[in-house]
């Protein structure tokens, strides 16, 4: 009996160690994956940030796009490159974020619809650099 279940187990390892020897150089060799998880989309967005009330440009708001940020420059400039695994179509949209408190004033978050055109020469997909946002003081 013992020794039917040593052969049994035997053969058992036996077929593991042969299917995992077997199996082993497909795991060597990644496949190419054409799938749509590997397509990127680059986006090349620039625009500024101003006082909603003023026109003043705002320093030191946090622009977001999609998962990326920028930082406005003194002049209220700001500029994202993003790569999205799927063009954000009719819901493109950036937000721009008062982060420094009351420093250079106060204002509410405000959001920005965008129509990225895509590009058809330079190696960035959708493209736009005239984004404009407005910001109303708190
Ligand atoms: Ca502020």
């Amino acid at each position: 009996m013992k020794k039917r279940i040593l052969k049994g187990l035997s053969v058992l390892l036996g077929t593991a160690v042969a299917c995992e020897t077997y199996y082993e150089p497909a795991y060597g060799v990644p496949e190419p994956d054409y799938g749509t998880s590997y397509m990127q989309f680059r986006y090349d967005l620039q625009g500024t940030v101003t006082d909603a009330g003023t026109g003043d440009p705002i320093p030191d708001a946090k622009v977001v796009f999609e998962g990326s940020s920028d930082t406005t420059k003194a002049d209220g400039s700001w500029s994202i490159e993003a790569w999205l695994g799927d063009p954000c179509g009719d819901d493109c949209q950036v937000v721009a974020q008062d982060v420094d408190g009351d420093d250079n004033g106060s204002y509410q978050d405000s959001t920005a619809d965008i129509d990225p055109q895509a590009a058809d020469t330079g190696d960035a997909d959708f493209v736009q650099h005239d984004i404009a946002i407005e910001m109303e003081p708190n």
